[in-house]
């Protein structure tokens, strides 16, 4: 009788620490052996010439998020679980999103029944706080927190969504007393506000004018404000999609001062620049995010802080929204002001493999380090190491097998997403998974997605130990 139900041989396993030449055997969906010459597997696999990596983690991507009226977005558990794993992704974490007026509770319930037997991998929810009021902070949060929806995101802009600086420490309390991590969109809202009615009084409001809206300094302001009412508060925070030098330059500071400041990342602040913004027409729409892409010299920046330890977490930020839809960039059917074009751009499917091609295959991070970013410390931000984000004995089998020379030049009808666009259309890369596994079965062979809808599984979240306070 085999001992495994699985064996991935001959291949060359990387952790966030260590590489290995090893065979992994796998049962019952975890990965129960590592070593040498290992029995054999109902199933083994050949991985010779192959990199055997942790399935990754997409920390930040957002699915079937119920949005403002007239908008929806593309992807939801189905697709974007499907997508994420030819990507080489086998966790994700999306937002259970609050609406102001909304119990938080019931932002949970309505987006567990939105996930309902469609996932392939399986997935966390983040939630977002938009309303904070007593009920949630003395009720609500904590509760939720316990039952494993162990961080949340906040906002400092977007009317519908933003807390003010009161808001933000109370919220920050929260999660200090009951161990929860905070997510936070740093942008100072006043200021983009201002800037929109210059830009608009002006007639400036094709979609490039995006970019003009929002310049580094609303994101330097906002990021120092936020470090401050963390630091006030003694509450470790993550800034997700930090775009560049300025915001960077306040977090190095934080860290300067041994404060616990983490930062987040995402492939559009390295493969596009605010020029992509400025298309022929009004294509540049399909570049529109916040905070927007900036130029080369912050693209370096971004390097350097996911080389040197600067950028904890690598996510997609995967925000679907179809171009030549009425649901999406094109509310109502019509090319609008950048004002009302829905922010984000699709890329749960090609993070993995953008940041693999420029960031391994060209020497400025080493693989190590690209498991750390993408799958080991995603995977400790929030609740979920070591079960997740890791080859180790005992925890889930959840593997990419990397194919570190396969040529691909990124095409979006080659991509399982919703989304009618890829910014990356084009792009050359070199290296993508050949076969995704997800608790030991195969959610992709290489050609095509694999696995049953519903088969992915709702994750509880530990208290992350990143978010300890300093206990000033
Ligand atoms: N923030 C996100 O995290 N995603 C999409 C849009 C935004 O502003
Ligand atoms: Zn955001
Ligand atoms: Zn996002």
């Amino acid at each position: 009788m085999e001992d495994f139900d699985l064996v991935i041989r001959n291949g060359t396993v990387a952790t966030a620490s260590d590489i290995m030449q090893c065979d992994v055997g796998i049962a019952g969906g975890k990965v129960v052996a590592m070593g040498r010459n290992l029995a054999s597997g109902k199933r083994e696999i050949d991985a010779a010439g192959k990199l055997v990596l942790p399935g990754g983690v997409d920390s930040h991507c957002h699915l079937d998020q119920p949005m403002e009226e007239g908008l929806e977005m593309a992807d939801d558990f189905r697709s974007g679980t499907i997508s994420a794993a030819c990507g080489g992704t086998t966790t994700v974490i999306p937002f259970a999103a609050q609406a102001k007026g909304q119990s938080l509770r019931a932002a949970v319930e309505d987006y567990h029944r939105r996930a309902e037997g469609k996932a392939v991998i399986d997935y966390a929810f983040h939630m977002i706080v938009s309303d904070p009021t007593e009920k949630v902070l003395k009720e609500e949060l904590p509760q939720l927190i316990s039952e494993g929806y162990t961080s949340f995101k906040i906002y400092m802009t977007y009317d519908d969504l933003k807390l003010n600086d009161r808001q933000i420490i109370d919220v920050l309390a929260i999660a200090r007393r009951e161990g929860a991590m905070v997510m936070i969109h740093a942008e100072n809202a006043d200021c983009i506000a201002w800037l929109t009615e210059q830009l608009e009084d002006a007639g400036l409001t094709a979609p490039k004018y995006h970019a003009t809206s929002r310049p580094m300094l609303v994101e330097r302001e906002a990021t120092h404000r936020a470090i401050a009412l963390s630091e006030l508060v003694d509450v470790p925070i993550l800034i997700v999609h930090v775009s560049g030098k300025e915001a960077i330059e306040q977090i190095r500071w934080a860290h300067g001062h041994g404060l616990r400041i983490y930062a987040e990342t995402c492939p559009q602040y390295f493969m596009l620049t605010a020029d992509d913004l400025d298309q022929e027409g009004y294509h540049g729409a399909k570049c529109i995010c916040s905070p927007p892409p900036r130029d080369k010299e912050n693209q370096q920046y971004i390097w350097d802080g996911l080389a040197n330890g600067l950028f904890t977490v690598f996510s997609s930020d995967h925000a679907p929204f179809r171009y030549a839809d009425p649901k999406g960039k094109m509310p109502g059917g019509k090319e609008v002001p950048f004002r009302y074009i829905p922010n984000g751009t699709p890329g749960l499917e090609t993070r993995l493999p953008l940041l693999f091609s420029e960031g391994v295959g060209k020497g400025r991070i080493d693989l190590n380090r690209f498991v750390a970013l993408t799958a080991t410390d995603p995977a400790k931000m929030y609740g979920l190491y070591p079960q997740k984000g890791t080859i180790a004995i005992g925890g889930d089998a959840d593997i990419a097998i990397w194919d570190p020379h396969k040529e691909v030049v990124i095409a979006n009808d080659n991509l399982h997403h919703n989304v009618d666009y890829t910014p990356y259309e084009g792009v050359a890369v070199t290296g993508w998974p050949v076969v995704t596994l997800s608790r030991g079965e195969v959610v992709y062979d290489g050609k095509e997605p694999q696995g049953a809808a519903g088969r992915g599984e709702f994750l509880k979240c530990g208290l992350p130990d990143p978010a300890r306070p300093r206990k000033r």
